[in-house]
């Protein structure tokens, strides 16, 4: 009975929309930190929101709110490795789950997405497999199996759409095999039969017409999409068709709806929307956005909210108070401020700080992902000889892998939420072999990260804390800036196994990478400096993590973490 459809209630509460609901002010990133592909949906009073992945493992995590702006994660799509095992052969940082869309029908709640393999061509027809998971308990990693597409669909972006005749639908962006665009086939959610393809449109000219959601108002199916790609083109646009869901669709005469292309806004990339109505009859959209200053920011695709006015047989207006448009200082009838409902686990709320503890019997915060498929035996919680450290063992590949795109290395980490941020971590660590590793990293994908760790070279005896770069475009030495200097610093031997190892975003373009002895008063030394541009670009946002390798050979020797805290300033834009 909680659960009854927002919609329902937003057309008992049609009338008193916006006339008493106050107009409150937020501010955009309303989920910040590698948040690409937003879909969400409202059931009840609460929002339901989903995004990319990529390699994350888990993945597809579901993130709800009551009041649009406070956000906790309560569970993830994909948790359990026996549901996707494809995912520990992916390779590539563009590979992994895409875009998912969420929706909810009938008590049960759907998520669409694409595993997407790098290493096909675009035509290969194995490169997509799309997915269809359900759960009638959201609350929690109760998430099916999923239901993969037959015959595979080539494409990506694929979003469920339900007719008042019992039709079920499902719309996704065509790649390349077929004419691009969008196109929709009727789907049987038992078994992922998909049948009767049509093209629906190609949008308006713009690359890579995706990300589609069919809403339908007043006899409207309205079709939005976003195109001009993930990048500085990207825009959204609309067409609708009267009375069918066949078509033809008109495409609107005032596209795009929303777009901060060809602006100098501090948020670009605004495009590949999802709309949905609140609990009182008010629109609202959510799309993804990037930070833009003097570097490109390291935290990747983020997750703006836009409100919307929908009039009666009207194309909806996205953002009245600044049309078109999305930026920092946003206002809107804003659902009255209210925390989530307190989950099991008690979760810490996105864009808060974060003490990560370990103990005996506790599971590891939803925060912490791995990239890809883990191996569990490498990851210890709690075990006797240190009861409240995460304990990592290496695998004999560093963060980079073999070639930069498969396997990896022993790494659990947190986004990084915030501009500016101190990430820090107790390590006790005694390297037994030559070229044992572990420490903390600011990781974007395989090519690029910068590695702070506790390594034995030359001999067990001798132990060093270094920095290393590893970028798109040159490893260690060779970087173009010179604060993205690698160090080396030989500790002294009086120095036990126990260190603290810290990160810290000192502003948009710096990372600073320190360590100090465990203690009262321990100073923290400098050991060298990261330039965020380094780990920005692509598809996905920085992670904060710890990882462990031997550096060519299994590492014998845990390394064992504790109070891993993020602490994030906020309000920095
Ligand atoms: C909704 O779900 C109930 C219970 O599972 C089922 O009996 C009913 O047929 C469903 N209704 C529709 C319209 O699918
Ligand atoms: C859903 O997951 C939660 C937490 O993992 C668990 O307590 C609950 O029993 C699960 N519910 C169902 C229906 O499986
Ligand atoms: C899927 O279900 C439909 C019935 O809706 C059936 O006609 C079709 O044969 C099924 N397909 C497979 C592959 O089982
Ligand atoms: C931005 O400007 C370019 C060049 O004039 C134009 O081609 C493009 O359509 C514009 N994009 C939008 C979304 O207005
Ligand atoms: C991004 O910011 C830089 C530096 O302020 C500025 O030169 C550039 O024009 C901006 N780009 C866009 C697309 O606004
Ligand atoms: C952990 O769980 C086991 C089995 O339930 C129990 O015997 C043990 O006492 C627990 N340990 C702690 C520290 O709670
Ligand atoms: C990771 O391993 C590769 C291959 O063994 C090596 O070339 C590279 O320098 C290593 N990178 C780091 C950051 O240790
Ligand atoms: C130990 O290794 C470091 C770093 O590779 C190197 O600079 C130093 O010369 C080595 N020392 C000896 C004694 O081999
Ligand atoms: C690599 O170099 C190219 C050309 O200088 C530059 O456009 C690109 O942004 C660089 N990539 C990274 C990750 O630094
Ligand atoms: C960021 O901090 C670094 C290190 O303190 C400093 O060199 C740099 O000028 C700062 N950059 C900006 C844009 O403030
Ligand atoms: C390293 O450990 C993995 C399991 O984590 C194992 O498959 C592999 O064979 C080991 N390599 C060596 C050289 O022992
Ligand atoms: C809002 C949301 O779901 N955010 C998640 C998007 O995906 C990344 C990568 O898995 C997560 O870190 C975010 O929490």
């Amino acid at each position: 009975m909680l659960r009854l459809a927002c919609v329902l209630f937003a057309a008992l509460a049609e009338v008193a929309r916006s006339t008493w609901t106050p107009i409150r002010p937020y501010k955009d990133p309303i989920i910040p930190g590698f948040n690409p592909d937003p879909s969400c949906t409202c059931v009840g009073d609460q929002f339901y929101c989903v995004n990319s992945s990529f390699n994350s493992f888990p993945g597809i995590p579901v993130y709800t709110s009551r009041d649009l702006t406070t956000w906790e994660p309560i569970g993830n799509v994909l948790s359990r490795p026996e549901q996707l095992p494809q995912m520990a052969q992916i390779y590539g940082s563009t590979s992994g789950i895409w875009a998912s869309t969420i929706r909810y029908n009938n008590g049960t709640f759907y998520v669409t997405t694409a595993l997407v393999w790098d290493k096909f061509a675009q035509d290969d027809p194995t490169r997509w497999d799309n997915l269809i998971f359900t759960t009638t308990d959201i609350y929690g990693d109760n998430w099916s199996d999923p239901i993969h597409f037959s015959p595979r669909f080539q494409g990506y972006d694929v979003s469920l759409f339900w007719d008042d005749d019992g039709s079920t639908y499902v719309q996704g962006s065509h790649a390349w095999q077929v004419s691009p665009g969008i196109w929709q086939y009727e789907i049987d959610l038992s078994n992922g039969t998909i049948w009767n393809p049509e093209l629906l449109w190609t949008g308006t000219g713009g690359l890579a017409p995706e990300g589609p959601h069919i809403y339908k108002r007043d006899g409207y199916y309205y079709l939005l999409i976003a195109e001009g790609g993930t990048g500085l083109n990207h825009m959204v646009t609309m067409a609708r068709s009267s009375g069918t869901i066949h078509g033809p669709y008109e495409p609107y005469a005032h596209n795009p709806v929303l777009t901060n292309a060809n602006t100098t806004e501090y948020l670009q990339t605004v495009g590949h929307s999802d709309v949905f109505d609140d609990i009182e009859g008010n629109v609202w959209a959510v799309a993804l956005a990037t930070r833009n200053g003097t570097v490109d920011y390291p935290m990747g695709r983020e997750t703006v909210l836009v409100p919307v006015v929908w009039e009666k047989d009207q194309y909806p207006l996205f953002n009245p108070y600044n049309p078109v448009r999305v930026t920092v200082d946003m206002e809107g009838p804003l659902p009255p401020p209210r925390p989530p409902l307190q989950t099991p686990d008690g979760g810490t709320l996105v864009g808060h700080s974060q003490t990560i503890t370990f103990s005996t019997n506790t599971s590891l915060p939803r925060q912490l992902i791995y990239f890809r498929l883990p191996d569990p035996s490498r990851y210890v919680v709690a075990p006797p000889s240190h009861p409240t450290s995460l304990c990592l063992l290496g695998v004999s590949a560093n963060l980079t892998g073999p070639d930069g795109i498969s396997g990896t290395s022993t790494f659990i980490g947190r986004r990084q939420e915030h501009v500016e941020f101190t990430a820090d971590v107790d390590l006790s660590f005694s390297p037994q072999q030559v070229g044992e590793e572990a420490g903390v990293t600011v990781f974007l994908q395989q090519l690029q990260h910068f590695d702070l760790g506790v390594v034995a070279l030359n001999s067990t005896e001798e132990r060093y804390v270094r920095l290393k770069t590893t970028t798109a475009n040159s490893t260690d030495g060779d970087m173009k800036d010179p604060l993205s200097r690698p160090g080396l610093v030989k500790l002294p031997e009086s120095v036990g196994d126990n260190l603290r190892l810290r990160v810290q975003a000192v502003n948009a373009s710096t990372y600073v990478f320190s360590y100090a002895e465990q203690g009262n008063g321990k100073p923290w030394n400098v050991v060298g400096y990261g330039d965020a541009s380094e780990v920005s670009g692509g598809f996905v946002g920085t992670i904060i993590g710890m990882y462990a390798t031997g550096n060519g050979q299994n590492s014998t020797a845990p390394a064992c973490f504790s109070t891993f805290s993020y602490t994030g300033v906020p309000n920095v834009y």
